[in-house]
């Protein structure tokens, strides 16, 4: 599959997750299999905060090995790659569908859907979708967590990156010298915080501040705006910070990805969203807290206890429980004055629990493997 040309599309919809998803695959592909890969994306800005090389105002540039196009209408015509993937359901351009129906063999189009631990995703992997009017198909591509599903995105040596890191105090070091902070002394928990903007981010701060561990909160730049001035008093800049109780929050700058990844990996606890933040939480082995993004129908709330009903398998009982009920109250923005102190005690076994469950689920051939093999079938 080396020097394949494939063409990812990707619509940001809102926030990091579409670009994040989008992005990592694309580089992921570029780097590991060779495929040749042209990036269709709607908006440049969104790739440069979490990717800062990424230039505005251009219709095309190479960056890390992909070729990332700015994806503006008309859309010029143009050949159709062998491989296409349409990022969450971000609908194809016309005339592009219309070059893939003429095209001889037909691209392999694959729709990448949203991650979900639910287990009809399962029976939904894979699954051919034939286009209403033109001879396409397209099939629905789930990423999962369990095998019969596309697997999670993960980069080669990830695994033995964080070990790595994790057992080099030097090189954890230089991490806090480049966010300006001095390593965090043993008695201090150390928490980023990546979440929406809801009403639990407050009571959060303030259950922190008035609780029995010495914290320091670590707050990317235009995260959660609202709840961190609601707790405040006022809005909070990169590099600013504050002090209340037993708390310390450090506004930090938005971060590129890779040192994203080391920020998971310094801390002993990480608040994370959406579902690249979420899934790198989990290669990072360490305990994390996940703010579902929200659904207007409630749909998030199966998908939030599927994982959770996967994920708390193997946990002692004790620990199971509270970290269900801080979950569910990180996630409803409530009753986290009582969830935090229950939380609190159960960390140690948060974090051997999840070393073990980063080791099970890289057991597991990953993402970008499973999606060559399948395009590979389907050629
Ligand atoms: O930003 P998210 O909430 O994104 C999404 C979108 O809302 C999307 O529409 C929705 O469908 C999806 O969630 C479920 O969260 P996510 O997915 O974690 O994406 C954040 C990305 O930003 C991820 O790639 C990590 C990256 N990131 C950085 O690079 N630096 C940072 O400092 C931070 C905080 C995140």
């Amino acid at each position: 599959m080396r020097g394949m040309p494939c063409d990812i599309f990707c619509n940001v919809v809102d926030n990091y997750g579409d670009i994040g998803v989008a992005w990592r695959l694309a580089r992921q592909l570029a780097a590991e299999h060779g495929v040749r890969i042209r990036l269709w994306l709607d908006d440049l800005a969104t790739l440069r905060r979490i990717w800062p090389s990424a230039e505005l105002g251009l219709s095309s540039q190479e960056i890390a090995n992909v070729e990332v196009r700015h994806w503006t209408e008309p859309f010029p015509d143009i050949a159709p790659a062998a491989v296409v993937i349409e990022a969450f359901g971000c609908a194809l351009p016309e005339t592009y569908l219309a070059a893939m129906a003429r095209r001889e063999p037909r691209p392999v189009w694959l729709n990448l859907e949203y991650l979900s631990a639910e287990s009809w995703v399962k029976g939904c992997h894979g699954l051919p979708s034939p286009h209403p009017r033109l001879p396409l198909t397209a099939y629905f591509y789930y990423p999962g967590f369990e095998p019969g599903t596309g697997g999670l995105i993960r980069e080669a040596g990830l695994m033995a990156q964080g070990e790595a890191y994790r057992s080099e105090p030097r090189e954890q070091a230089l991490f806090w010298r480049s966010l300006q902070l001095a390593p965090p002394a043993d008695d201090i928990l150390t928490v980023s915080l990546f979440a929406y903007d809801h009403p639990g981010i407050p009571e959060l701060l303030a259950a922190w501040s008035t609780g029995a561990a010495k914290l320091r909160c670590l707050l990317p730049e235009g995260v959660a705006p609202h709840g961190t001035a609601r707790f405040a008093d006022h809005d909070m800049r990169p590099g600013q910070g504050l002090r209340r109780g037993n708390l310390e929050i450090r506004v930090l700058p938005f971060l590129d990805q890779l040192a994203y990844d080391r920020l998971l990996r310094s801390c002993d606890l990480n608040f994370v969203r959406g579902e690249d933040s979420f899934v790198r939480a989990q290669w990072a082995a360490l305990p994390f807290v996940w703010n579902i993004y929200p659904q207007q129908d409630d749909a998030h709330w199966p998908k939030l206890a599927a994982f959770l009903d996967l994920y708390c398998q193997g946990l002692v009982p004790e620990a199971a429980a509270a970290y269900r009920a801080f979950t569910e109250a990180w996630n409803r923005g409530g009753g986290l004055a009582a969830a935090w102190p229950a939380l609190l005690p159960h960390l140690p076994e948060l974090a051997r629990h999840a070393g073990g469950w980063a080791e099970h689920l890289a057991d597991m051939p990953d993402l970008a493997r499973n999606l060559m093999l399948f395009c590979k079938e389907k050629l």
